[in-house]
């Protein structure tokens, strides 16, 4: 039995992570598809979590650091918004540096990390737990585009949602709207949200960034197989497959693919799963907003754009949304 629940001085530790046979059904229906396509969720594994930190510091990948400016510069004002003793709740929390960057100056009342990694989300609410000792973390391993059950359990007071790093960016533009409603509805009526959003620029320089020249956004992506092959006891070769990135710019979004060069089978539990010469797995969608587009999604959710804090380059944007 998976350990629930648990607790060390001021960080306790929450698992809703969802069961084995719910993630194996939906990677094998994403794999069945005409497109194949998974959820880029599955690449946070322990390997990819840290892969994606690499990803972080590469000079190619600028989101990560620009954000991280934006932060530094503006903490003050964010801080005002967000509001001395929130409850400052962040979906996809990683490594918490981006919460780091506000919490002296934020001063919440509860620090909630959610992310699906459990290992990785334990190590580093400890860590932060070490770090920030006035701070009462609530660490909750859940999958957040599924279930927010976890906020009853959540103290009182003035709700914050901390959506950095452009994650929002992983969903359709339809689906990024019902997040936000979901977020919305957990937020009650004076609560906040405080959005990182990657802007939309020369396909070049956002081609760049998901096709680094060291490889390691290569590595991140086809790490997916072997979490495919963990999860589904199927027998994906990664030598098989290459990476490939591009921005559309129609539809404004960067797209990652596994490609099979050449047609091959892979066994899966008795089945199989067949690839023609060229045929690919959809691994991720990272859309990139204008201010007006993140401005139209954002109302389209019902929630008040108050503010939004750029870099010198416009790269890169944080907003904070109200409830309204
Ligand atoms: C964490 C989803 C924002 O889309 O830029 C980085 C993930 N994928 N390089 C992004 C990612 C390839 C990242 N997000």
């Amino acid at each position: 039995m998976e350990q629930r629940q648990s607790k060390t001085g001021n960080v306790s530790f929450h698992n809703e992570h969802p069961e084995a046979g719910d993630s194996r059904s939906e990677l094998l229906a994403g794999l069945q598809r005409a497109q194949k396509a998974i959820n880029p969720k599955y690449f946070y594994d322990q390997q990819g979590s840290q892969l994606f930190d690499q990803i972080t510091r590469l000079p190619e990948y600028y989101p990560t650091r620009t954000e991280f400016e934006i932060l530094q510069k503006y903490r003050a004002q964010i801080s005002a918004h967000c509001e001395t003793g929130c409850v400052f709740i962040e979906p996809g929390s990683g490594n918490c540096e981006k919460a780091r960057l506000l919490l002296d100056s934020l001063q919440p009342s509860a620090f909630v990390p959610i992310d699906i990694s459990a290992e990785y989300l334990h190590a580093a609410a400890q860590e932060l737990g070490r770090e920030y000792p006035w701070l009462t973390i609530h660490a909750v391993c859940a999958d957040f585009n599924r279930s927010w059950s976890f906020v009853d359990a959540l103290p009182e007071g003035k709700r914050v949602v901390f959506y950095p790093g452009s994650t929002i960016g992983n969903l359709e533009p339809q689906d990024a709207i019902d997040f936000l409603r979901r977020v919305r509805s957990v937020l009650g009526e004076n609560g906040g949200a405080l959005v990182g959003v990657d802007l939309h620029k020369s396909s070049e320089r956002l081609s760049a960034a998901y096709n680094d020249t060291a490889g390691v956004t290569a590595a991140f992506n086809l790490n997916v197989l072997e979490r495919i092959n963990d999860l589904l006891d199927t027998e994906f070769d990664a030598a098989q497959f290459r990476h490939h990135a591009f921005y559309d710019r129609e539809k404004q979004r960067i797209e990652m693919h596994l490609v099979s060069d050449r047609a091959q089978t892979v066994r899966c539990n008795g089945s199989t799963i067949s690839f023609e010469a060229g045929e690919s797995i959809h691994t991720e969608n990272s859309y990139k907003y204008t201010l007006q587009g993140f401005a139209e999604l954002a109302q389209s959710a019902d929630l008040v754009l108050e503010r939004s804090w750029l870099d010198d380059e416009k790269l890169f944007s944080v907003h904070y949304l109200s409830a309204g």
